[in-house]
């Protein structure tokens, strides 16, 4: 029944309306891309006309475009590398980006909201949205290098959306971010991935493809979710999931393995396939932090629940 209703388009617009204030984000960027819809309303790729990503080191090649890029400079060596590699290789690591004790400071604040009850933990090992319950942790989505880098990679400002704290590995099957934050145009999201600790291989480390962003976009219509006027489309994630379970066999893409030491980072493309490695050991902890943002002047939407984002303190 509750599925039934999460799928029913009036609920989803109701809903909306509940969170009004959260979807003001939106308003300019409808105007900007001509979608004659209102704020309220669900939302998916079908809205759209194209697919085609518009981030421009999806349409330049950053080797190329950023080698003489005066704002390379500012950025350690192996990172000033990774930038160059970005159009090439989706993804980026930095190494030792944050100190031993911002990482203590981070890990206390995540196990006193977890012991508090505040937020609550979803699909078993997600602790999500505690950048709002801590200062600190908001401050690091905020830290100006990071976001920084981020503005470059994108070509555009950069907002977080959402954390995820992690105490174990998720375990979670290869996906695109693109299918759970979307955007029109589409390549406008980008995600941060924090080590916690110094990652263990039978811990369930993150595994991601490089150079899969360079695939194209699998959205809703592309594995049988196709929405109607009044439901959106009857297909499970794990549909979703076993569709791009194929398109790596199809495509003999190799996973690289991340095992990180406490404070490296590694940044992911709107398009990169990723998950987490099964968990070898249950009893090894796998303290982590992924953060997600969105450029800030593109339409932020689910694709996979065909909803608008809400974002808080949005403007
Ligand atoms: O940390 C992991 O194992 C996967 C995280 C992930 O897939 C995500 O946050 O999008």
């Amino acid at each position: 029944m509750i599925h039934l209703l999460k799928r029913f388009k009036p609920a989803i617009t109701l809903y909306n309306l509940l969170h009004a204030r959260q979807l003001r984000h939106n308003e300019e960027a409808y105007r900007t891309y001509g979608l004659n819809k209102h704020l309220f309303q669900s939302l998916s790729s079908k809205d759209f006309p194209d697919k085609t990503s518009r981030a421009w080191l999806d349409q330049q090649d950053s080797r190329i475009v950023l080698k003489e890029d005066a704002r390379l400079a500012s950025f350690p060596e192996h990172v000033q590398t990774g930038i160059l590699g970005w159009s090439d290789q989706g993804y980026l690591i930095w190494e030792k980006f944050l100190s031993r004790e911002t990482i203590a400071d981070i890990n206390e604040e995540a196990s006193r909201i977890a012991l508090s009850g505040k937020v609550s933990i979803t699909h078993d090992n997600k602790y999500p949205f505690l950048n709002r319950e801590s200062k600190k942790i908001d401050d690091i989505t905020r830290n100006p290098e990071l976001i920084r880098l981020l503005s470059l990679l994108l070509g555009k400002e950069v907002v977080p959306f959402q954390t995820l704290n992690f105490v174990k590995g998720s375990g979670q099957r290869a996906h695109s971010d693109s299918i759970h934050m979307t955007t029109y145009p589409l390549g406008y999201l980008i995600a941060v991935w924090i080590a916690l600790e110094d990652v263990h291989p039978d811990s369930g480390p993150l595994c991601y493809y490089p150079g899969s962003h360079k695939l194209p976009y699998l959205l809703n219509d592309d594995f049988g979710k196709i929405s109607t006027a009044w439901m959106t489309g009857n297909r499970s994630y794990a549909e979703y999931e076993d569709v791009i379970e194929d398109l790596i066999h199809k495509q003999k893409l190799e996973p690289a393995v991340f095992l990180p030491k406490a404070g490296d980072i590694l940044v992911w493309h709107a398009n990169l396939l990723h998950g987490g490695q099964p968990i070898e050991n249950p009893d090894r902890t796998r303290k982590s932090m992924v953060v997600h943002y969105y450029a800030k002047d593109v339409i932020k939407y689910h694709e996979l629940t065909e909803r608008p984002s809400l974002m808080a303190g949005s403007r």
